[in-house]
């Protein structure tokens, strides 16, 4: 072959090669939390650090408000390769395993401290499950503390029976079931309009979605029991991310990092702000009674022998190096 036939050759093989690579990939990343709630806006900060780093390469759309999948729908979406990302609440999928159940045993880890232990020791865990279901874990982002909101005091667990009880996930279904209240799952999406039409009068979530749900026209009492620490977890499909270039996978995972201690610090900050926020707005906002915790605490300790029961030895050894952590 002549040396300039050789030469154009390797030419067009250069370009061929680095065509793919200089086009734009597109993610999209469904989620179910309002535009305005600090998880959304932590995810756009993670779309916009994304496509800074890769000069536009690869732009993440964050669709917010279950705008473009349900909640419960999300993480199947991403595993079939419908969307390429998304951010679910962990627990949600706790019917798939146990282990996505952990972070919402009643009274294990309460404070963020705690509730970041919590994770260490879940993390490999979670990694292991979402790598079997196709998907890679991007990062982990905690709500507030879990309080009761009521339209009626609330002074032991008994005042509890037969109230409309809005549950997001088996957990906080399987309250309901304890305390015989009745229980309607409601995703937060559709919860201000739940809220409206009188179908709920009473649930467990953070002042976050209290906030975001305008709670104070319907209700009128928050008992901040600090129950448990629910997390989000964002995660991408592995073909998806595997076919982006090295440099595009590493600033992936630099916005992950950098989205995981973001959140974790915003959601912390936060707390404080939301029940504020509600007490401006006339709710009575409160620490629980003592019979009141003391029946939470004996309903904590069933969830956990559930909890136990159904992990196994896997999920006893994962408890007991949380435990050791937390000391
Ligand atoms: N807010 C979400 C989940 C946990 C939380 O604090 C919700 O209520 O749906």
């Amino acid at each position: 072959m002549r040396s300039w036939t050789r030469l154009s050759l390797s030419l067009a093989g250069v370009l061929l090669l680095s065509a793919p690579a200089l086009a734009q990939t597109k993610w999209n990343l469904p989620a179910a939390y309002p535009t305005d709630n600090f998880h959304t806006e932590n995810l756009n900060a993670f779309a916009k650090d994304v496509a800074d780093a890769t000069g536009g390469k690869l732009q993440v759309t964050v669709h917010a408000n279950a705008s473009l999948f349900k909640a419960p729908e999300i993480k199947r979406a991403v595993q079939t390769g419908q969307a390429q990302a998304g951010e679910v609440l962990m627990s949600l999928h706790e019917n798939e395993d146990p282990i996505y159940g952990l972070d919402v045993v009643p009274f294990l880890a309460t404070s963020f401290d705690q509730s970041k232990k919590l994770w260490d020791v879940q993390r490999p865990a979670i990694e292991k499950k979402l790598a079997s279901q196709g998907l890679m874990l991007l990062f982990a982002v905690p709500w507030p503390p879990q309080g009761i909101f009521a339209k009626k005091d609330i002074n032991t667990v008994e005042d509890l029976k037969g109230v409309k009880w809005r549950s997001y996930n088996p957990g906080t279904a399987r309250i309901a079931e304890l305390v015989g209240a009745q229980p309607v799952t409601v995703q937060a999406a559709d919860l201000p309009q739940a809220l409206a039409t009188g179908v709920v009068n009473t649930f467990m979530t953070s002042g976050a979605t209290g906030y975001d749900s305008k709670v104070w026209e319907s209700l009128t009492h928050f008992y901040d029991t600090q129950a448990w620490i629910p997390k989000n977890i964002t995660f991408v499909n592995k073909a998806a991310f595997d076919a982006l270039d090295k440099p595009t996978q590493e600033a992936v995972l630099q916005a992950a990092k950098t989205a995981e201690e973001r959140g974790w610090k915003t959601a912390q900050e936060k707390t404080k702000w939301y029940t504020e926020q509600m007490a401006s707005k006339g709710m009575k906002v409160q620490p629980p009674s003592p019979e009141l915790k003391a029946g939470l605490l004996k309903i904590g300790e069933q969830l956990t022998q559930d909890w136990l029961k159904k992990a196994g030895a896997d999920g006893q050894a994962i408890i007991d190096s949380y435990k050791k952590a937390a000391m």
